[in-house]
């Protein structure tokens, strides 16, 4: 885990970049569960300027370099298509701002290593969906954000963590973490780790259609959730996909699937009051409508067949890794509250349950939107 962090190392960092004028402001900022975030306000004659200052989480990360050179690279190439297309690239995409050394980011002598992008401003980002027109509009973004790197040279892209979506592997892992049980919490969570257990045949249902090459590999986004979106106050139109740490090769259902997960639930991700999770089949049909319309004809008829096991797999994998957090004593994700990453593995798996009631109308509801 990072250490913590003093005023004195945040200032030393927000030092190295080349931002014009001088700090007026600096503090924590967003939701994320990885980075460490502070919006930074700088002076600059009178008009203020915001960035953002991220420490990557490097015991996560393990390359900063080759993710920096992933996000540079992909930000660059989003620029370029969104002046070409009339857009405005200051806005609809994060840019790399450098250090005085011309470097995408700065290693501190703690090997703290450090990142500033402009802040995006006048934006907003949901933690739940309040109205399905704002889904929508993600949904048509993330597939968009998908099609416009269709033809990204893909073979340039650093696997910033690998087999990040491979849910056999991540399988292993949790099952690693049960017979770690280094806190001696099995005992307490044996219905969810069951829960876990009883799915093992679904873990390698997209993995093996990948292998056979039933399935396209693409460069997807792999950590779409809801809140790394940015939504325009004035239009309130999806606006910036941020959070590109891992845009690597991968599934579109990865993208399709992690979204549901999020954004389809009826609950917060860390909801405790488990009644109040469901999937909502309404917000998922919005989503695969959105989806399809942003991938524009790209998807095979695979792929699409496969959305609702994408949601179902993204949710399933993401509680397996909060649940195998908790057992091994919550190092990857951030938590706020004892057995915080508990109650997010049981929202999960109450969302998995709750599709697979709800498979045949998942499935109904793909098919009718393909026709
Ligand atoms: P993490 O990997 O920890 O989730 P993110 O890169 O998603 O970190 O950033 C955390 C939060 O900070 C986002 O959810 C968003 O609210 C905010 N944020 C990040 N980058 C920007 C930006 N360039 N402009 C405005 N807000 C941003
Ligand atoms: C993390 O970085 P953030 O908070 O957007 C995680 C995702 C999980 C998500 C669960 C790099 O996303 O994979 O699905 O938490 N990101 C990483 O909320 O592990
Ligand atoms: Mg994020």
């Amino acid at each position: 885990m990072s250490q913590p962090l003093t005023p004195e190392t945040i200032d030393n960092a927000i030092a190295a970049f080349c931002l014009k004028g001088s700090p007026l402001d600096t503090r924590p900022y967003g939701n994320g569960h990885i980075n460490d975030t502070f919006l930074v306000t700088y002076d600059d004659a009178g008009t203020k300027q915001k960035y953002i200052l991220q420490r990557m989480n490097h015991s996560i990360f393990k390359e900063p370099r080759a993710l920096m050179e992933n996000v540079a690279n992909v930000t660059a190439f989003l620029q370029k298509k969104i002046s070409e297309r009339g857009g405005d690239p200051a806005r609809e995409t994060l840019s790399v701002i450098k250090t005085k050394n011309g470097e995408n980011y700065f290693e501190d002598s703690l090997h703290n290593f450090w990142r500033v992008f402009p802040f995006i401003d006048n934006t907003f980002c949901l933690e739940k969906v309040e109205n399905s027109r704002d889904f929508y509009d993600c949904a048509v973004a993330f597939g968009d954000f998908q099609r416009q790197l269709a033809d990204y040279p893909a073979g340039t892209l650093h696997e910033t963590i690998p087999r990040f979506h491979y849910t056999p592997s991540r399988f292993q892992d949790f099952k690693k973490a049960v017979a770690d049980d280094p806190l001696g919490r099995a005992a307490s969570v044996q219905p969810e780790i069951d829960f876990a257990l009883a799915r093992e045949a679904d873990t390698h249902v997209l993995t093996d259609l990948l292998e056979k090459g039933e399935l396209p590999l693409r460069v997807t986004h792999n950590d779409t959730k809801l809140n790394n979106i940015l939504f325009d106050n004035d239009t309130r139109k999806a606006l910036c996909i941020i959070d590109l740490d891992t845009v690597m090769p991968g599934l579109s259902l990865y993208d399709f699937g992690d979204s549901i997960r999020t954004g389809a639930s009826t609950g917060a991700e860390d909801e405790t009051d488990l009644s109040k999770i469901e999937l909502d089949l309404s917000l998922f049909e919005t989503f695969t409508e959105g989806f399809l319309k942003g991938c524009a004809g790209s998807l095979t008829p695979l792929e699409i067949k496969m959305l609702p096991m994408g949601a179902k797999l993204m949710t399933y994998e993401c509680g397996i890794r909060f649940l195998a957090d908790h057992l091994s004593g919550d190092v990857y994700f951030k938590i706020h509250r004892e057995n915080h990453n508990l109650d997010r593995a049981r929202t999960q798996f109450k969302l998995v349950a709750d599709m697979e009631k709800k498979w045949k109308e998942m499935a109904e509801i793909v098919t009718r939107l393909s026709l």
